[in-house]
């Protein structure tokens, strides 16, 4: 099995809607090839600057633009989220990614403070995850010093479809982080949502947009639309559980060797769904019962979920970095 670079648009929207059971074995062959079998990746998501961003993403509940019952709160102090970080890591998390609600980083004491925090994450042994939003390669080169293994920076949508969704950044502000990121030996974590009004063609854009960076991204978050009082999203109807499957088969499909993360929206994914999206390709979790500001399943609910389909959280050294 090769890994392609040149997928097209064309080709992802025929993989997307092919028959949903040649489309599954399709992308499970794809998974066992490249991935062992029955290992699942648990992440877990700490907020370290809360709301109060200045960028418009009509899906965030942390933008300043909406009236959400998320508010803008200061800076969390290193020590506490090293205690979250070593809970994490005591519930068997092996990666643990730090969020802040920002639409760029600034250089300053809140960054030397992020840099602190990479550093304690790493002395746990955990892989360090963080996402700041925009980049400078010189701050990216920081933080790899630091220690950071992974940097989150989600495309979203397809370029087509940024501007219904963003207004205040574009589609290519986020492929310069991403080439920040990159260029200074940071893998890549990007990926997207669905369900926020987009087409399965806009999907399969984005997708193809990732497919074609060489090398791919380490890894892609597949996002469910968590619809929150006061965004513009908040009345759009729910997603329909199987096109997160398709959607995830078919990242699975394009970009064999990433970790392909079943990612936000799974507490209104039945448990049948989401074992499906772990058959068809997805190899990793959020783990904890909260993902930035919103819920996430119990802790003791994806423990029975891991146990039913006979999965095993991968083991911590095999992660380290
Ligand atoms: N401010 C930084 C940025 O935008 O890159 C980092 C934090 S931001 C909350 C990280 C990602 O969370 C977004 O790119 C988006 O994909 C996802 N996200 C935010 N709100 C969401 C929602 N309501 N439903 C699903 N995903 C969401
Ligand atoms: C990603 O793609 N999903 C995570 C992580 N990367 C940072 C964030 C989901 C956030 C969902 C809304 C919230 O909890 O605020
Ligand atoms: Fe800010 Fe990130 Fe939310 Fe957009 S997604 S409003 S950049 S926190």
């Amino acid at each position: 099995m090769t890994t392609r670079y040149d997928w097209t648009v064309d080709e992802a929207v025929a993989i997307h809607d092919a028959p949903l059971f040649e489309l599954i074995d399709r992308a499970r062959a794809v998974h066992t090839a490249r991935h062992p079998k029955g290992e699942v990746q648990l992440c877990t998501l700490l907020s370290v600057k809360t709301g109060g961003c200045p960028e418009d993403c009509a899906y965030c509940p942390q933008s300043a633009h909406y009236d959400t019952e998320v508010g803008r709160e200061g800076m969390l102090d290193v020590a506490s989220v090293l205690g979250a970080a070593d809970r994490a890591r005591e519930a068997g998390s092996t990666r643990f990614c730090m969020g802040a609600a920002w639409r760029q980083v600034k250089d300053g004491p809140e960054f030397d403070k992020v840099l602190e925090m990479v550093r304690g994450v790493k002395a746990r042994g955990l892989e360090a995850c963080c996402t700041l939003g925009m980049i400078t390669e010189d701050q990216a080169r920081r933080l790899k010093e630091a220690g950071l293994d992974a940097y989150n920076h989600n495309l979203d949508t397809s370029r087509d479809n940024y501007r219904s969704i963003i207004k205040t950044r574009t589609f290519d502000d986020r492929l310069v982080t991403l080439r920040n990121v990159r260029s200074a030996g940071i893998t890549v974590c990007s990926g997207g949502i669905i369900g926020m009004g987009e087409s399965v063609r806009d999907r399969c854009a984005m997708l193809v947009e990732l497919a074609r960076m060489s090398p791919h991204p380490e890894s892609v978050p597949v996002n469910a639309l968590v619809r929150v009082e006061g965004t513009p999203l908040e009345a759009l109807p729910p997603i329909d559980p199987l096109e997160l499957v398709r959607m995830i088969a078919t990242a699975r499909i394009l970009m064999p060797s990433a970790k392909v993360r079943l990612s936000a929206g799974r507490t209104d994914l039945p448990r049948e769904a989401q074992l499906l999206c772990l058959y068809a390709g997805a190899n990793s979790i959020f783990y904890g019962d909260r993902l930035l500001t919103t819920p996430n399943p119990d802790v003791s609910e994806d423990q029975s979920l891991l146990e039913v389909a006979g999965l095993a959280p991968l083991a911590p050294s095999a992660t380290e970095a």
